[in-house]
């Protein structure tokens, strides 16, 4: 059965007066639709508090109390102040309560995660406890103080794994390949869990790779591109890696916030996957970039003994650290956004050329900036 608050697109939200009036709305006042992101400080949560402010939203968001450094992203886009900020961890259920029985925002995007696949081996209850349990605390939250609240979960690719069809759906099969995966996938079937059994407005948004400038530094593309910046602007080392058979569907992460937005615009909850539909090896990535940055690479060896060599110089610059091999790898990923195309009229337009660039772009520049400085 459909709950009884819904807010009208219009943005005038009559159901739900008397919270209105505690804020000190009046009756009729043209209301600002609010939002809660958790994992604000990231580089989705930013994106999309700079996208949900753009459309006129009061973007609330989480922040871990210890974690004032990573305000940076949201400075960044220059719109930390605009942003309301409170402290937040979903390891922490009373503080997660608290919260959010307060404030009974109208869209709540769950983006904080342990969200690097490769530390999720080694700090895999910590891992468990927020991605899956944390998405149970926010869901059973919102389930009893706050129904009319439409959630996003943030669900992955990695859930595929080792995959079981090619490319990879909302119908595909699930074969999680790490304690992240499987934390994630427990985090999605809980989601379509308390849609099925309460009638939550809860939606998963099954997303593929998507980088960005803001993207954080351990994660692949970033380290590649921040790397071979420094090397472009002269430095003498030498870009470490693991597996660059690995094949990846990259996107751009600020198309992939729009993707969010709209699914919960759709009057009925559902899941879709999100992705370019193109794959590409953590070879080629590399490559992208260097041309990029106006480097022609020498590609040499095989296996371990891999590198590639800055053609004008002969200097190394890629080779290869088994210390970034992975106790399980996907080897695989390639998404069908066929259904977000159907039906929330979502598609990329940046493909991995074009990421590449812009992510080498900014590198390139911001390392000017700290040299001068
Ligand atoms: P990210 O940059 O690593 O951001 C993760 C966010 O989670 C950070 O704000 C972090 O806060 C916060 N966080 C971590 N532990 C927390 C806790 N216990 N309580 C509250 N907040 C916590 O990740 P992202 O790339 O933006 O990804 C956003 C979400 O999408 C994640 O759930 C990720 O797993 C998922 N996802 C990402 C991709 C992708 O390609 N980017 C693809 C599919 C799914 P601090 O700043 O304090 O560390
Ligand atoms: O950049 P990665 O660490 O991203 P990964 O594991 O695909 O996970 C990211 O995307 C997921 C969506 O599919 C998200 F759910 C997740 O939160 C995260 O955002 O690694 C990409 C590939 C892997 O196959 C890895 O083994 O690159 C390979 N790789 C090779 N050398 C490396 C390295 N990865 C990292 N991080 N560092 C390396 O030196």
């Amino acid at each position: 059965m459909p709950f009884p608050y819904t807010v009208p697109q219009d943005g005038y939200a009559t159901e739900r007066l008397p919270f209105h009036i505690q804020l000190g709305r009046g009756i009729g006042t043209k209301m600002n639709k609010t939002a809660f992101i958790s994992g604000v400080t990231g580089q989705d949560g930013a994106y999309l508090a700079q996208l949900l402010l753009e459309k006129g939203y009061v973007v609330h968001g989480g922040v871990r109390a210890n974690a004032q450094d990573s305000l940076d992203r949201l400075s960044r886009l220059g719109i930390q102040d605009r942003v309301k900020l409170h402290n937040f961890d979903l390891l922490d259920m009373n503080n997660v309560f608290r919260v959010l029985r307060d404030l009974r925002v109208d869209e709540f995007y769950n983006l904080a995660a342990q969200s690097f696949v490769g530390a999720s081996w080694d700090s895999a209850m910590n891992t468990l406890d927020i991605n899956a349990m944390g998405a149970a605390r926010v869901l059973d939250t919102l389930r009893t103080t706050s129904p009319e609240t439409r959630f996003y979960q943030a669900s992955t690719s990695e859930m595929f794994g080792a995959v079981r069809a090619v490319p990879q759906s909302e119908l595909t099969p699930f074969n999680p390949r790490s304690p992240y995966a499987a934390g994630k996938a427990m985090a999605h079937y809980l989601t379509v869990n308390y849609r099925d059994s309460f009638g939550m407005h809860a939606s998963c948004g099954i997303l593929f790779n998507h980088e960005s400038p803001l993207r954080g530094l351990q994660f692949v593309t970033r380290k590649i591109s921040s790397t071979l910046a420094r090397i472009a602007r002269g430095s003498a080392e030498v870009c470490r890696l693991g597996n660059m058979d690995a094949r990846r569907d990259w996107g751009y992460a600020p198309e992939y916030v729009e993707g969010m937005w709209r699914m919960l615009q759709q009057d009925r909850a559902d899941d879709y996957v999100l992705a370019t539909g193109a794959t590409t090896t953590v070879r080629d990535f590399v490559s992208c970039v260097a041309g990029a940055l106006g480097m022609r690479l020498d590609w040499e060896g095989e296996g371990l003994t891999e590198v590639a060599r800055n053609a004008a110089t002969g200097q190394v610059v890629v080779c290869v650290d088994p210390a970034f091999f992975r106790p399980a790898e996907v080897d695989l990923l390639i998404g069908d956004p066929a259904k977000a195309k159907a039906a929330l009229g979502w598609q990329a337009t940046t493909d991995v050329t074009a990421l590449a660039t812009i992510m080498a772009r900014a590198d390139y520049d911001s390392t000017a900036n700290r040299l001068a400085a």
